[in-house]
C-alpha cells in the first residue's frame, strides 16, 4: 500500500469531507510501515475496508421550540466498524457538525477504543442542532425527536452511544428516557447516564482524569513532576474542567480556560475553588467563560483568542478540532511548552503536529490521551451487564491502569531510534494491529 494513493482515491470519492481525509492521512502516514508487513492484508483490500463506514444512518429532527415553531435539523449516526465489539461511540451537538466531521471522529474513535483493550467498535452520531441558548425545554424535545430514529439502530449489543460536544449528562437523561418509552426495554443503550439510573461513577471525570494520568505517563519518561508546573487548557466543558480538577490536585498550576469566544488567563492560577465557580457557570447556569473576570477581576479575558500564546509548561488543548495551528505550536514550542496531551479529538492541525515532533517535545493525540471518557463507557456497559455498581474507587483504579497500558503500547510501537517516543506512530500502530487482525479472521464481509 502507498499510503499517499489510498488518501488521494479517498479524496475524489469524498470530496469536501477534509477533516475526514486529514485523519485517514495522518493514521494511514504512520501504520504503512507495519502494514505492508502483511502481505495477507493487501489482498483483503483491509485498509479501504477500515477507513470506509460500516455504515452511516441520516435522517431528519423536527422539533417544536418554545415560542411554537416548528424546526428541522439533521441527524447522523456513523457506524465505523464492529470487528472488536459493539459500535461505540459519543454524539455531538453543534452548529458546525456535518457529516465528514462524524467520519473523521467515527474513524478515530475506532482506533481509540481499540487502544482501550476493552471490546468495543467504533461510532460517532450527532446533530447541527445548537443546545447553546436553548431552554431545558427546547433541548428535552429535541433529544426525542433525534431518538425517535436513532433507537432502531442503537442497542447494547449493537451500538452504545454516548455524550461529546454538547451532550452532557441532561441530554443523556432525555435520550435515555425517550428510548425507554419507545422501546419498553431497559438496557445499556446509552453512556454517561446519571448514577441513579445505571451510569457509571467517575464517567464525568474519565476524560479529563485520563488525560492528566497519561501526561504523568509521559512526564515520568523524562523524570519530570506535574507539580509546580504552569498548565494552558483550552474549553471550559467537560473535558477541560476535569482535567483542570487533576492538574490542581496535583499542585499544578492552571491559568487558562476558553470557550469559542475567547479566553481567560488567571495569574494567580485557578483555584479548586474557583474551579468550582466555573463548574456552576457552565454546567447550571450555562454562561460563558468570560463572566470569570467579572468574579475574578485580576484574571484577564481575550476575545476572539486561543490561550497558545501564553507561556506555560504544558498544553492540554480540552475544546475542539484544529485548535492549534502551525504558527500557535511553534509559540508553545518557543515559549517553553514540555508536553502537549490531546483532550479533545483531532485539535492539532497537522503543522501543529509537525512543530511539536520536530522539537521532540512530549506529544500525545488524542486517540491515546483522551480514551479514558470511553473506557470508563465500556466499565458502565460492564457494569450494566452485571447489574453492578462499582465503587469511585475501582472504577478510578481501573481507569489509571487503562491509561498506562495505553502508555506503555504507545512506546512499544512509537519509540525511534534516537529513544523519542512517536505517540502519534504508537497509538495508531497498537490500535490498528488489534482492529486488522480481528477483521481478518471474520473474512471479507
Ligand atoms: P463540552 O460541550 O462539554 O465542551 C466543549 C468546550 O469546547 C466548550 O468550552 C466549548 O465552548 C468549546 N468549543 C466547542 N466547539 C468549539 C469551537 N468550534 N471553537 C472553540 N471552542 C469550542 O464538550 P466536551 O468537553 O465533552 O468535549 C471537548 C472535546 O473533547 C471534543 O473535541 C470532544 O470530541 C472531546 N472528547 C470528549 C470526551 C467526553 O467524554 N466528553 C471524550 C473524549 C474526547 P462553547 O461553550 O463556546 O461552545
Ligand atoms: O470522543 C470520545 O471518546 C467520546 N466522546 C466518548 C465516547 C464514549 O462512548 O464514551
Amino acid at each position: 500500500m502507498k499510503a499517499i494513493e489510498v488518501v488521494e482515491n479517498l479524496k475524489q470519492r469524498f470530496p469536501g469531507e477534509p477533516e475526514y481525509i486529514q485523519a485517514v492521512s495522518q493514521v494511514l502516514a504512520t501504520i504503512e510501515d507495519e502494514y505492508n508487513k502483511y502481505p495477507d492484508f493487501e489482498r483483503a483490500n483491509l485498509i479501504e475496508r477500515l477507513c470506509i463506514p460500516d455504515r452511516i444512518v441520516q435522517f431528519r429532527v423536527t422539533w417544536t421550540d418554545d415560542y411554537g415553531r416548528v424546526q428541522t435539523n439533521m441527524g447522523y449516526r456513523v457506524q465505523h466498524n464492529n470487528a472488536i465489539g459493539p459500535y461505540k461511540g459519543g454524539l455531538r451537538y453543534h452548529q458546525s457538525v456535518n457529516l465528514g466531521i462524524l467520519k473523521f471522529l467515527a474513524f478515530e474513535q475506532t482506533f481509540k477504543n481499540s487502544l482501550t483493550t476493552l471490546p468495543m467498535g467504533g461510532a460517532k452520531g450527532g446533530s447541527d442542532f445548537s443546545p447553546r441558548g436553548k431552554s431545558d425545554a427546547e433541548v428535552m424535545r429535541f433529544c426525542q425527536a433525534f431518538m425517535n430514529e436513532l433507537y432502531r439502530h442503537i442497542g447494547p449489543d449493537e451500538d452504545v452511544p454516548a455524550g461529546d460536544i454538547g451532550v452532557g449528562g441532561r441530554e443523556i437523561g432525555y435520550l435515555f428516557g425517550h428510548y425507554k418509552k419507545l422501546t419498553h426495554q431497559f438496557q445499556g443503550v446509552l453512556t454517561g447516564k446519571g448514577a441513579a439510573f445505571g451510569g457509571s461513577l467517575m464517567r464525568p471525570e474519565a476524560t479529563g482524569y485520563g488525560v492528566v494520568y497519561f501526561l504523568q505517563s509521559m512526564l515520568q519518561t523524562r523524570g519530570i513532576d506535574l507539580k509546580g508546573k504552569r498548565v494552558l487548557i483550552s474549553g471550559s466543558g467537560n473535558v477541560a474542567q476535569y482535567a483542570a480538577e487533576k492538574c490542581i490536585q496535583m499542585g499544578a498550576k492552571v491559568l487558562t480556560l476558553s470557550d469559542s469566544d475567547g479566553y481567560i488567563y488567571d495569574p494567580d492560577g485557578i483555584s479548586a475553588e474557583k474551579l468550582q465557580y466555573v463548574m456552576e457557570l457552565k454546567n447550571f447556569l450555562r454562561g460563558r467563560i468570560r463572566e470569570y473576570t467579572s468574579r475574578y477581576p485580576k484574571a484577564t479575558y481575550h476575545a476572539g483568542e486561543r490561550p497558545w500564546h501564553e507561556e506555560g509548561d504544558i498544553a492540554l488543548p480540552c475544546a475542539t478540532q484544529n485548535e492549534i495551528s502551525g504558527e500557535e505550536a511553534q509559540a508553545l514550542v518557543k515559549g517553553g511548552t514540555i508536553a502537549v496531551a490531546e483532550g479533545a479529538n483531532m485539535p492539532s492541525t497537522p503543522e501543529a503536529i509537525e512543530a511539536f515532533q520536530q522539537a521532540k517535545i512530549l506529544y500525545a493525540p488524542g486517540k491515546a490521551s483522551n480514551a479514558g471518557g470511553v473506557s470508563v463507557s465500556g466499565l458502565e456497559m460492564t457494569q450494566n451487564s452485571e447489574r453492578l455498581s462499582w465503587t469511585a474507587k475501582e472504577v478510578d483504579d481501573y481507569l489509571r491502569r487503562i491509561m498506562s497500558d495505553i502508555h506503555q503500547n504507545c512506546i512499544k510501537y512509537g519509540t525511534e531510534h534516537d529513544g523519542y517516543i512517536n505517540y502519534v506512530k504508537g497509538a495508531n500502530v497498537a490500535g490498528f494491529m488489534k482492529v486488522a487482525k480481528a477483521m481478518m479472521a471474520q473474512g471479507i464481509d
